[in-house]
This record gives C-alpha cells, structure tokens and sequence, in this order.
C-alpha cells in the first residue's frame, strides 16, 4: 500500500479536525480479549509507529503481551496474530480474507465478479485445474514468453547495464507468460495486450495512494471517498479492459466458428479462455457485449492476483541473488548443468531438477520481510483455544515475521538467509508450512503458487545463464517500506552478460 507523504501539510489538519471531534472514541475492548497495547494520544493510537516503526514496535508488543495482541491504528483496533495464534486463523472459515481486502483494496468497486463467492471459486477452480494441472503442458511456453520477455527489456548488455526499475521491468516480464496462458498464443503477441496485463493492477492501486485519514472515522468512510471517482464514471483501468475486448472478440468468435464447421475436429487450443467457453456455466453461441465483460472480468480477477505478486517476487530474489556473491557459482552451476540436459527447452521435469535455485526462491520469498499481512475479517465472535475472545468484525493481522523467523524452525539466527534450509529439509518453495505463511496456509492457501514458483525458477535460470546480475553497491540492497509492508529495493540491477 502507497502512502503519499508529500501532503503532510493538510494531513496534519485533517488530522487535527478529526482528533477533535473524535476525542472521546474509544475502542471497546470486552473481557476476555487478548491485552490491548496502551497508548498515549487517543484516536491517533499506535498508527504512527505502525507506520513508521512497525518492525520494532510490534516485537516489543510481542514480547511484552504474548501473542495475540490488540493494537489500535487508523481508529480501529487490530488483532496481531503470531507464531502460536496465527494458524488458527487459517484453518476456519470464520475469518474472511476477501471481507478483510474489500476495505484494503476495493477491486469489487471495478470487477463486480469481486463480490460473487461463486465467481472467485470459479477463478480458483479454474486456476487449479487449467493452469496448475496443465503447469508442463504450458512450460515450454512460459519459457519462450519470458526468453522474449529478457531479451525485450534486458537484452544485450555487453557493457554493464543498470536497470533502474526492475520492478516495474518485471510485470511486464512476467505479464508475457500469464497473457499466453490466460489468452493464448494469439493475442498475447499483441504488446498492446501486454501492456493492459502489466498496468492493470498499478493502475487500479493509484486510487490507494490516499492515505487512509478517513479511516480514522471508519474504514468504510475512507473506502467510499476513495472509490467516490469510480462512481462518477472515472475508472484508472477501463482503458485495459477495452483493450482486451477488442483484441478478444474477434478470436472468439473465429473459435465458436470453428468449432461449429469442424465438429470432432476442431482442436481446441490450450488456453483459459478456451477452458472458459468450454465451461458449461459459460456456454455461448454468440460474442455479446455482455459475455466479453464476463470473461474480461473473470481474466482481471487472475491478472491482478498474479503479476504484481509474481514480479514483485522475482524482482526481490534477483535483489537477493545479486548481493550474496558467495552464491554465485553454485547456483550457476546447477543452471548450467540443467541448461545442457535439456538442450535449452525446459520441461517440467527439469524445473524440478533445479533444488538449489528452489531453495534460494523459498529462502528469497521466506525473508520478503513484510512484517504483518494478510488481514483477515472475523465474521463472527471467535473463541481461540487459548480462551482468548475476539468480537464480529474485527480485522486480524498475520504477524509474518514472527512466524518466518522462528528459532526452533530457522535456528538460531532465524533473520539469516539460509539459501539450502530448504533443500536440506525437504521444504519445497510452493509448500506452505507453519513456518512459511508467504502463500497463505490451509484450504485457502494461495492456488496460484505454483505458476508463481514457475515463472520464477525460468526466469531465473534464464537469467543467471545469460548474464553477471550485480548490485550497484556490491552489497544486499534494503528493502523499501510502506507502514508495514515491504517491497523489493530501488537502486537497481547491473545487468553484463556472461562470456559462453
Ligand atoms: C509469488 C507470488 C504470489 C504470492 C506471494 C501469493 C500470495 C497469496 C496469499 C498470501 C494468498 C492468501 C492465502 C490465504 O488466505 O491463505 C493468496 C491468494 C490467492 N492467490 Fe496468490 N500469490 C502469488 C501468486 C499468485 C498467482 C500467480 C495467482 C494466479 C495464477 C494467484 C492467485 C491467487 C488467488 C485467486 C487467491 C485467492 C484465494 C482465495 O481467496 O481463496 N496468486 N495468494
Ligand atoms: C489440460 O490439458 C489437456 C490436454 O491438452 C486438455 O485436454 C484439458 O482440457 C486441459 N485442461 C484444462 C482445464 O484446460
Ligand atoms: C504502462 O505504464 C508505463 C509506466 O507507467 C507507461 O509508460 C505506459 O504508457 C503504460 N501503458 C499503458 C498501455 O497504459
Ligand atoms: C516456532 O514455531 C512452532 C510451531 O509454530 C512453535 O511450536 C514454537 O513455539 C515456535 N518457537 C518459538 C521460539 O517461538
Ligand atoms: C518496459 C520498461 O519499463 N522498460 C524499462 C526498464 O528499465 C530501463 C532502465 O530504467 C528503462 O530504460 C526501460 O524503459
């Protein structure tokens, strides 16, 4: 989440006028609640240190009242879930990640399939039985998508180049790949296409840039000013969905064509689209307007679940590779011994080969360093098996650095990066695990981690076979912060290419 600091100013105002008004709201905290942390200035609570300070902050909270906890930040009050609590949280259908994200990030505003509990177990379904179980019909075309990908946005560096914003490099990186599966090979050549898949997600995220003061009031206050535009017609994101209508009509109607004159002939490519028209729920005999937002909606909801995520993660693991020398060699060792087995076509088979670029991934994603995520709303009055109460409605945090850096789990220097623990204890980089929460856990565990995991290992192995990666200081670049939440470093990536 963005936070523009720049208007200080009137944030300091508002601020002001809010804390006036509202001086007198407290939280109400029942009996048997986790502890409530103290605070000095009502209102304003521990939203400041949250914001600012929220690595150190919560440790000391965690260390003086256990785990769980209650922390007041923005006018409400948060559960803070840990090492011991946190999985609770996960296993029961009491707390809803969607309900929680409805505030954070109001996607139903502009994909109304958003809302629609059906349409998302359509989506995950469709993500676990279309993508997932297809994963090494599609390899061979992830890889080809993102060899054009790198050669397009990296390309020759005979002399070392300095790529400024790897992050944004990368969703178009990695938006090739997902526009091939989701698409097909057709379209997903058009850059237009291409550039749609990339920026819908940054382009929906402007409207979070508002810092959340409204908040203050109620959460819902904030998301009805921020969404207030979108009402009047104005959409940051229109302009792709338009994009991929265009481009999607024509095809499908070519395909309905096809199929009626070939009969038992036609093959059907591969592809989600195809899986779509195919779906009995989704049946047609011809393209309306109507049916092609249908679709558009269903491939947004995969689009912005996938790309940022995926990118901003390959984008880390390179910011990870390149400033740990002392691993160089040995990583680019297995890459070159696996690039010679298969001749420079990677199957399946050969992606699992690569264990020690696995456990440099699951290392890389395990210390991300985001210190509290994936809130999740709580439904109804729940009772943890420590007795402890939380009431309806209340937001609960993953305390995810308490989680992934635990001693008994990680030794004794849990913060270390640890490139093999994974491959000497069995812990592939898609596994969830009590101490790696960074897909989630549980029925709900992230369904799209093995493409991400995927697109990651190719990436990478592409990329470490082709060039030197360097940062520009020769040193692990720090990650970046918004309040909590962290996003890969900004300095940049030498890119020289390798001498074969
Ligand atoms: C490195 C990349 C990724 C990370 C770190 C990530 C992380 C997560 C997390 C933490 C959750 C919540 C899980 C929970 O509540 O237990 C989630 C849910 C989800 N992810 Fe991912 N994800 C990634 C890539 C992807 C990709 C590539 C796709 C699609 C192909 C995807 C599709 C989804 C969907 C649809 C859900 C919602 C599941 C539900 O509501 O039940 N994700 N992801
Ligand atoms: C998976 O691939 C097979 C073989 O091409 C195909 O018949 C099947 O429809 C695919 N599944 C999905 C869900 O696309
Ligand atoms: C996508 O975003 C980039 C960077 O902000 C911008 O230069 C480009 O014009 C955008 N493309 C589209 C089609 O919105
Ligand atoms: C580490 O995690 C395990 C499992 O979640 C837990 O039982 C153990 O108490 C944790 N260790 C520490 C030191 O927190
Ligand atoms: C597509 C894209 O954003 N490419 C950029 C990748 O990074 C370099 C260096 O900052 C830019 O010059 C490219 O325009």
């Amino acid at each position: 989440m963005d936070f523009s600091f720049e208007t200080i100013q009137s944030f300091v105002w508002v601020f002001i006028a809010i804390y006036v008004v509202y001086w007198i709201k407290k939280p109400r905290i029942s009996k048997n609640e986790p502890p409530m942390v103290p605070y000095k200035f009502p209102i304003i609570g521990h939203t400041l240190d949250y914001l600012f300070n929220a690595e150190k902050f919560l440790a000391e909270c965690r260390q003086k009242y256990g785990d769980p906890f209650n922390i007041y930040v923005f006018g409400q009050v948060n559960t803070i879930a840990g090492n011991e609590i946190g999985h609770e949280i996960y296993l029961t259908e009491v707390f809803s990640l969607r309900s929680a994200m409805r505030e954070k990030f109001p996607l139903n505003r502009v994909l109304n399939c958003f809302d629609n509990p059906e349409k998302i177990e359509q989506v995950i379904k469709t993500i676990r039985e279309g993508i997932t179980a297809n994963l090494s019909l599609y390899t061979e075309r992830i890889q080809k998508q993102l060899m054009i990908s790198i050669n397009k946005e990296i390309g020759d560096c005979s002399n070392p180049k300095l790529i400024i914003t790897a992050n944004r490099n990368f969703s178009s990186v990695i938006a090739r790949p997902v526009a091939d599966i989701l698409v097909g090979q057709e379209i997903s050549e058009n850059e237009d296409v291409i550039k749609a898949f990339a920026n819908f997600t940054k382009d929906f995220t402007s409207i979070l840039k508002i810092p959340p003061i409204l908040s203050f009031i109620h959460p819902k206050v904030h998301i009805e000013f921020i969404t207030l535009p979108l009402r009047f017609g104005w959409s940051p994101i229109r302009r792709h969905v338009i994009t991929l209508k265009e481009h999607l009509r024509p095809i499908l109607e070519k395909r309905l064509k096809d199929k009626e004159i070939l009969g038992d002939k036609y093959e059907p490519p591969l592809d989600i689209i195809e899986y779509f028209l195919n779906n009995p729920v989704y049946e047609t005999k011809v393209i309306t307007d109507d049916y092609l937002n249908k679709i558009c909606n269903f491939l947004f909801v995969i689009i912005v679940t996938s790309i940022h995520t995926t990118s901003r993660h390959i984008t880390s693991a390179l910011y990870d590779f390149a400033g740990r020398p002392e691993l160089w060699d040995d990583i680019y060792e297995e890459q070159v011994r696996i690039d010679k087995e298969c001749n420079g076509e990677l199957s399946l088979q050969h992606i699992n080969k690569m264990v020690k670029l696995d456990s440099f991934v699951r290392e890389s994603l395990r210390t991300f360093d985001t210190v509290v995520g994936s809130p999740h709303r709580c439904l109804e009055s729940y009772t943890f098996k420590n007795g402890m109460t939380i009431p309806k409605g209340r937001i609960v945090q993953t305390y995810l650095m308490d989680i992934h850096y635990n001693t008994t789990a990680y030794g004794p220097e849990p913060r270390s990066f640890l490139p093999y623990h994974g491959l000497e204890n069995n812990f592939p980089a898609t596994k969830t695990d009590k101490n790696y929460f960074i897909f989630g856990s549980g029925k709900h565990a992230c369904p799209g981690r093995f493409l991400a995991v995927n697109e990651i290992k190719i990436g990478m192995h592409k990329l470490i076979l082709n060039y030197h990666i360097k940062t520009p200081s020769g040193k692990i670049e720090k990650k970046v912060y918004y309040g909590p939440y962290a996003v890969p470093p900004a300095t940049g990536l030498i890119f020289e290419n390798r001498k074969k």
